[in-house]
C-alpha cells in the first residue's frame, strides 16, 4: 500500500492559504471536528471545533448556527524565552520577530485519521529546535482527542517553556453564543472548563492534562485556564509531552458535563498516548476497509478520492441519531452548519453500501425530526410532514429569509425555505435507497415507512388540479438560479416517483407487517380515498416534455428565457452567478446545478429510453454553470453512465479537487460536503456502472481512457461483496 496516496502534505505555510488549509488538515470522529489550525496560533487563523448538534440562536443573527466550542488546541512553546511559532509581517510574508521557522512540513495521514507538523526553529538565543506535533480525535472514544509534541535540541542547550491552555475565549466570526459565567478549573496538569450556551442552554464540559516529566504548575484564568512546565534541553536530547483532552456536553449527559470530561481524562490518562492510538487505528482500519475505493493507473484522482472519502467520514455520526452532517461537515462555520439535502442524496448513498449503520443514524435523524416537519406542513397549510429545506437541532425551518448584506447594502430574499420542497422526496428517496441495499426490514417497518409516507400526505395535500392533470406551483428544483418556477420537471417527476413509492409501500406492509400497516394507516390517515388520490396524482402529474426534440423541458418556458453559451465564458474562476448577477440570470438558460442531470443520476432509466436521455444530457451540460459544488459529480456519474467517458472524467477531476484545489474560493469555510459523497457515486454508479438488477448486483463499467483497474467493497442485504473492474485497454498516462 502506497502511504503517500493517504497523505495530504504541505511542504510550506502561505498565509494566503490558511484558512482553506485549516479546513483541509480538520480532524474529527463523527462526534467533533476541529480545523487545522495551529498549536501555538497564528495571526490570522479561523481556529474553531464544531460538536455536532450544539447549536445557539444569538439575537443578532437570523437564525441558528453550530456554536464554536473552546479551542483544546492550545499549546505555546518558548525556547530560551523566544515563543515559537509563525508571526504574519505587514508586507504579508513570514516574519518572526524574534525566532525563525527554517523547516515545516505538515502532513494529514487519512488512514489513521492523524495530523502531524514539524518545523525547526531557531530562537533569538542562537539555539535550533525541532519541534514535532501530532493529533488525533480518537475514533475509538469519540469523547477524547490527543496530541502529542516533541521537542528536540538541534543546536544549543535550550531552556523551554510549554503552555497548554484550554481557551473558552471563542466565538462565531464575533458572534458570541456562551454566557459569560463559567467554570474553570485550573489544578496543576488539570484544566477545565463548563460553558453554557446563552439562548438553547446546552452546556459543554472539557478537561485537559498535560503530561511530561517535570513538574507542571496551573495558571487559573477566568476562561483560559493553563498548565506551564519549564524543562532544559542538552542538544540531541529530546523531550516528548502529552496534551490529552476530553469534551462531553449535555446531550451526552444528564448532569455535568465537565465531571464527565474529568472521569473521562483520568481513563484516557491510564491509558496514554500508545493504547489510545493503537485503538483508533483500528478503528480507522476498519472504516477504511468498507470505505476505501482503489484505482490503479491515477494517483491523482486516488488520493484525492481517499481525501474526499475522510471528510465525510470523519463527519459521520457513529453514536448518534438525533444529529446530522451539515453542508460544510464540522470542518467551518459555512452555512451555519445547517444540514440540507445534501446528506440524504449525497452522502447517505456512499454510506448505505460501505457504513450501513452511520447511514441508519443519518435517516433517524430525519426520523426523530418529523414533528418539525408535520409543524412546517401545517404552518403552511398542508398535510402531513414537511421537511425543512435548513435544519438544526429542532427539526423546525432554519433557512435565513435573507441573505447577508452584499458590497452595496442590498440583502437578497432567500425563497429556499418557502419553495424548495424537492427535500422532503430526497429524504424519501434515500430511506429507500438505504432498505433496497440493506433489506433492513425493521428500520423500514418501525421508522423508514413512517418517513415516506407521511411526506406522501404532504405532496398528496400539495398538488394542484388543473383541469385533467396535476401542477406543482411555486417551486425551486436543484437549479437555484431558477426561482418559484411551475411544474419543475424534477420536483413533478420526483413526486411521481414518491407517491408510487409510498402506494407501493402500503401493499407491502400489508402482505409483510400487517400491525405496522395498520398502525401507520390509523396515525397517518391513509384512508382509501387518500391513496385513490395518490395513485390519481401519479398518473395525471405533468411533466414537462419537448416532443419534438424529445428531452424533458425543466419547466415550460425555461427555453423562452435568453441562451447564453456557458462554454463561452471558459476560462473563468467565478460563477456565471457573480458575473451576470442575482436577477440578470434568472432571466437566461443559465443552470446552476444538476436538475434534469439530476433527475437522470436518480431514476436512471426508468425515466425514459436511452435515447432521450442522451438529448436530455446534450441539451443540458452546455447550459449548466457548475454554480454549486453539487454539480460536477453527478454529471460525472451521468456521463459515465451514459458512456461519455472523456467529459466524465473531466467532471470528475473537477468534483474530486473541489476542496483541494479551493476551485469555488470559499474552502475556508468548511469542506463541500456533498461533493465529497457524491464522487464516490461517480465512481461506483457512474464509471463502475454497479447496480441492482433483478435482486443481483452488477456492474456495467465505462472506465477513463487510464484506469486499469477500480476495486471497492459494498455491503448488499447485509452481506459483503468485493469487485473488481478492469479495462484491458487502458492507456497508461505518461509520467
Ligand atoms: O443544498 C445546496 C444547494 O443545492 C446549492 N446551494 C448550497 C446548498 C448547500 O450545500
Amino acid at each position: 500500500m502506497l502511504e503517500r496516496l493517504w497523505q495530504l502534505t504541505e511542504l510550506q505555510f502561505r498565509p494566503d492559504e490558511q484558512h482553506h488549509h485549516e479546513t483541509l488538515f480538520t480532524i474529527g470522529n463523527g462526534y467533533l471536528g476541529t480545523r487545522g489550525a495551529f498549536e501555538e496560533g497564528y495571526p490570522g487563523e479561523t481556529p474553531a471545533t464544531l460538536v455536532h448538534g450544539i447549536y445557539n440562536h444569538a439575537p443578532d443573527t437570523l437564525v441558528p448556527e453550530l456554536v464554536n466550542a473552546p479551542n483544546w488546541l492550545v499549546l505555546k512553546i518558548w525556547v530560551d524565552g523566544t515563543p515559537f511559532g509563525i508571526v504574519q509581517s505587514t508586507e504579508n510574508h513570514m516574519r518572526p520577530p524574534q525566532g525563525v521557522i527554517f523547516g515545516y512540513e505538515r502532513t494529514l495521514d487519512m488512514r489513521r485519521a492523524l495530523l502531524r507538523r514539524e518545523a525547526l526553529f531557531r530562537a533569538q538565543s542562537g539555539a535550533i529546535v525541532r519541534v514535532q506535533f501530532e493529533r488525533f480525535a480518537s475514533l475509538a472514544d469519540v469523547h477524547v482527542m490527543a496530541q502529542r509534541v516533541r521537542v528536540t535540541a538541534v543546536e544549543g542547550n535550550p531552556t523551554i517553556e510549554v503552555e497548554s491552555v484550554i481557551d473558552a475565549d471563542v466565538s462565531n466570526q464575533g458572534v458570541r453564543h456562551w454566557r459569560s459565567d463559567a467554570t474553570t478549573i485550573a489544578d496543576g496538569d488539570t484544566t477545565g472548563v463548563e460553558v453554557t450556551t446563552a439562548q438553547s442552554n446546552y452546556v459543554l464540559g472539557m478537561a485537559s492534562r498535560l503530561l511530561c516529566d517535570g513538574a507542571v504548575e496551573s495558571i487559573d484564568d477566568e476562561r483560559r485556564p493553563a498548565s506551564r512546565t519549564r524543562f532544559s534541553l542538552s542538544r540531541e536530547q529530546t523531550a516528548t509531552l502529552t496534551k490529552l483532552t476530553t469534551v462531553y456536553t449535555s446531550r451526552d449527559v444528564p448532569n455535568s458535563p465537565l465531571e464527565a470530561a474529568r472521569a473521562k481524562l483520568d481513563e484516557a490518562t491510564e491509558l496514554g498516548w500508545d493504547l489510545l492510538f493503537s485503538a483508533h487505528e483500528a478503528e480507522w482500519a476498519e472504516y477504511w476497509d468498507t470505505a476505501d475505493i482503489q484505482i490503479s493507473g491515477d494517483d491523482e484522482v486516488q488520493r484525492a478520492l481517499r481525501f474526499t472519502t475522510y471528510h465525510y467520514l470523519i463527519a459521520a455520526p457513529r453514536f448518534d441519531e438525533r444529529v446530522s452532517i451539515g453542508a460544510k461537515t464540522l470542518s467551518g462555520l459555512g452555512y451555519k452548519g445547517h444540514v440540507f439535502w445534501d446528506t440524504e442524496l449525497f452522502i447517505v448513498p456512499p454510506l448505505v453500501l460501505s457504513q450501513p449503520q452511520l447511514a441508519r443514524n443519518l435517516l433517524m435523524y430525519r426520523y426523530h425530526n418529523l414533528p418539525g416537519a408535520r409543524n412546517k406542513a401545517r404552518a403552511n397549510g398542508y398535510e402531513g410532514a414537511m421537511y425543512p429545506w435548513e435544519s438544526t437541532d429542532t427539526g423546525e425551518e432554519t433557512t435565513p429569509q435573507w441573505s447577508d448584506p452584499g458590497a452595496d447594502g442590498t440583502r437578497i430574499r432567500i425563497w429556499t425555505g418557502d419553495n424548495e420542497q424537492h427535500i422532503s422526496t430526497d429524504i424519501a428517496y434515500a430511506v429507500w435507497l438505504y432498505w433496497r441495499w440493506t433489506g433492513d426490514d425493521e428500520f423500514l417497518r418501525r421508522y423508514g415507512a413512517e418517513i415516506i409516507l407521511d411526506t406522501a400526505v404532504f405532496w398528496g395535500s400539495r398538488v394542484e388540479k388543473a383541469g385533467d392533470r396535476y401542477e406543482i406551483s411555486q417551486q425551486i428544483g436543484p437549479d437555484e438560479y431558477h426561482e418559484n418556477v411551475d411544474n419543475s420537471v424534477f420536483v413533478n417527476r420526483m413526486v411521481v416517483w414518491h407517491l408510487e413509492t409510498a402506494l407501493w409501500l402500503v401493499d407491502y406492509l400489508h402482505q409483510h407487517a400487517p400491525d405496522d400497516a395498520r398502525r401507520l394507516v390509523d396515525t397517518l390517515d391513509l384512508t382509501p380515498d387518500r391513496l385513490t388520490h395518490w395513485r390519481d396524482v401519479a398518473d395525471k402529474m405533468y411533466i414537462p416534455f419537448d416532443e419534438e426534440r424529445q428531452i424533458h423541458v425543466q419547466f415550460p418556458g425555461f427555453f423562452d428565457l435568453e441562451y447564453v453559451p456557458v462554454p463561452d465564458y471558459t476560462p473563468r474562476t467565478t460563477s456565471l452567478h457573480a458575473i451576470l448577477g442575482h436577477h440578470r440570470i434568472a432571466q437566461t438558460q443559465v443552470i446552476k446545478q444538476a436538475d434534469v442531470v439530476m433527475l437522470m443520476a436518480l431514476l436512471g432509466d426508468e425515466l425514459g429510453p436511452r435515447e432521450v436521455l442522451l438529448n436530455n444530457w446534450h441539451t443540458y451540460y452546455p447550459r449548466t454553470d457548475h454554480g454549486s459544488s453539487l454539480s460536477p459529480a453527478v454529471h460525472a456519474w451521468v456521463a459515465a453512465w451514459l458512456g461519455l467517458t472523456d467529459v466524465a472524467y473531466e467532471m470528475l477531476y473537477h468534483a474530486v479537487h473541489i476542496d483541494l484545489h479551493d476551485n469555488k474560493g470559499n474552502v475556508g469555510q468548511g469542506i463541500h460536503a456533498a461533493a465529497c459523497g457524491c464522487v464516490w457515486q461517480a465512481v461506483v454508479f457512474g464509471f463502475c456502472g454497479l447496480q441492482i438488477e433483478n435482486g443481483e448486483l452488477k456492474t456495467q463499467p465505462n472506465l477513463p481512457k487510464h484506469w486499469t483497474e477500480v476495486s471497492f467493497r459494498v455491503y448488499y442485504q447485509g452481506q459483503l461483496r468485493e469487485f473488481t473492474v478492469r479495462n484491458p485497454e487502458a492507456v497508461p498516462l505518461s509520467q
